[in-house]
């Protein structure tokens, strides 16, 4: 008999079908056992009498074991209907089964609505918690949005590509990059696909890249991790950053509506109300700092805004504008890389800006210098030495576009749109300083 996914037996009420999947409880009522058993679809509750064939066989099912069921799909009666459950109102009533897999005993429940878990027994045991419903329901969401993204860039003209993660020498420069043996030299690990992006323009005028980023950073913070999934985009023939400001913006918007779409029962399961603005503000970067003394009297040290100005400028986004987004612009040139256009208006300033989402840095981006003479002069000022760039200035030697672009941290998207405490819990298997396992 052919399988019949789980979210289909709504429509085989009365017939007999075979369902496969793990099993998620059972419950033992006398002679009758309750199994619920799990497939990609959804949860069903099968319920096994002394009248299944091979009983006492089918008594040893335990948790996470692989099964074929066969039996008849039956309305439950009206009191026993389960309102939590999509399947709720009916039940498998199991004739015939199949082991196909037996599972050791759990070294942890897995069952439960909410796992509760310490994040790291959450991780530690990874390839046994992303069983659990609601944590694999982040996955649902993270392929949502990593599928509308790349729908809407496609509709607007952008080309997809794959940049290397091997390179000869560390992109961005610092001190966060992996070092890796690369046959008898050595090689980095990506930081970013920038300098492959901006050459990528050169042939398509509009690209973006889906893809691994790595840094160093040895943070043990709630936004940070070693290794994360870049959405980055490019595009050429633009006028100023607000060009790339509108892209981008746009692109956040389809995502969050078709995650607000497509991933209700995702959602529902965080409690998670995606709100989508019209407009997302912009403010200048020093225009924050002024919001940051005045509403709330925090004087920012050093140059940067830091997690709490972040946060803060976030709060006052959503009561003066009602929402949760907000680019800043006009970064200041010390803090921005060489690449960034410095503001024609006033050198202190660059085209560069980052858009915050409840709190939390999720991208940023800018315009780019796009004619050679300037980008060395600016390289210079940064006390960085062009022969270190020669490769990456060989674009701007044979006509560049004016051009411009973002990096968005995927798994932060993810992390604000359901509220998730950390970072790693958005993604499959995480990476952190003391983690390379699972
Ligand atoms: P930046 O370094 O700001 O910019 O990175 C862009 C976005 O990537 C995410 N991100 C991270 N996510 C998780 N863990 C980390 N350690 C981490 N670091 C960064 C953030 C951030 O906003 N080349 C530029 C982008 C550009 O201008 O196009 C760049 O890499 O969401």
């Amino acid at each position: 008999m052919e399988r019949t996914l789980i979210a289909d037996c709504a429509e085989r009420i009365g017939e007999t079908v075979k369902i496969s999947g793990w099993v998620k409880t059972r419950r033992d009522h006398g002679k009758i056992v309750f199994i619920d058993l799990r497939d990609r679809t959804g949860v069903l509750q099968c319920v096994v009498t002394p009248d299944t064939e091979n009983y006492e066989e089918l008594k040893r099912i335990r948790p996470q074991w692989t099964v074929d069921f066969q039996g008849i799909i039956k309305k439950r009666p009206e009191k026993l209907i389960n309102q939590d459950l999509k399947t709720g109102s009916m039940e498998m009533e199991v004739k015939e089964f199949k082991i196909l897999s037996e599972a050791q005993e759990l070294p942890i429940d897995i069952s439960a609505d909410e796992l509760g878990l310490h994040l790291e027994t959450l991780l530690d045991f990874r390839n046994l918690t992303i069983r659990n419903e609601k944590v694999g329901a982040i996955f649902k969401i993270y392929a949502e949005v990593l599928r509308s993204y790349a729908e809407y860039l496609r509709s607007q003209g952008f080309v997809e590509i794959k940049t290397p993660k091997l390179l000869s020498a560390s992109t961005e420069g610092g001190a966060e990059f992996f070092k890796v043996k690369y046959f008898e030299r050595e090689a980095f690990l990506a930081q970013s696909p920038q300098f492959y992006k901006q050459a990528a323009v050169g042939s398509f005028e509009r690209v973006f890249e889906i893809g691994p980023v790595f840094r160093a950073e040895p943070h043990f913070t709630s936004r940070h991790i070693n290794e994360f999934i870049g959405l980055d985009a490019e595009m050429g023939f633009i006028h100023d950053s607000n060009d790339v400001m509108d892209m981008l913006e746009e692109s956040m918007k389809h995502i969050l509506t078709d995650v607000k779409k497509n991933c209700q029962d995702s959602l529902k399961l965080y409690n998670s109300d995606v709100e989508i603005p019209e407009k997302f503000p912009r403010i200048r970067f020093s225009e924050a700092l002024d919001i940051l003394r005045k509403e709330f009297g925090k004087e920012i040290e050093g140059n940067d805004i830091n997690p709490e100005g972040e946060r803060l400028i976030c709060q006052w986004a959503k009561k003066k504008h009602g929402s949760d987004l907000i680019f800043l612009t006009n970064y200041p040139w010390t803090i921005r890389p060489m690449y960034i256009m410095p503001d024609p208006e006033n050198p202190r300033e660059t085209m560069g800006f980052d858009l915050l989402y409840k709190g939390v840095e999720i991208s940023s981006g800018g315009q780019r210098i796009h004619q050679y003479e300037q980008l060395v002069e600016n390289m210079k000022k940064k006390n960085l030495n062009p022969e270190d760039f020669s490769s990456y200035l060989e674009i701007f030697r044979y006509g560049m576009p004016p051009h411009g672009g973002w990096g968005l941290g995927s798994e932060r998207i993810i992390q604000k749109i359901l509220g998730l405490k950390s970072i790693k819990e958005a993604i499959l298997f995480p990476r952190d300083v003391r983690r390379l396992t699972p």
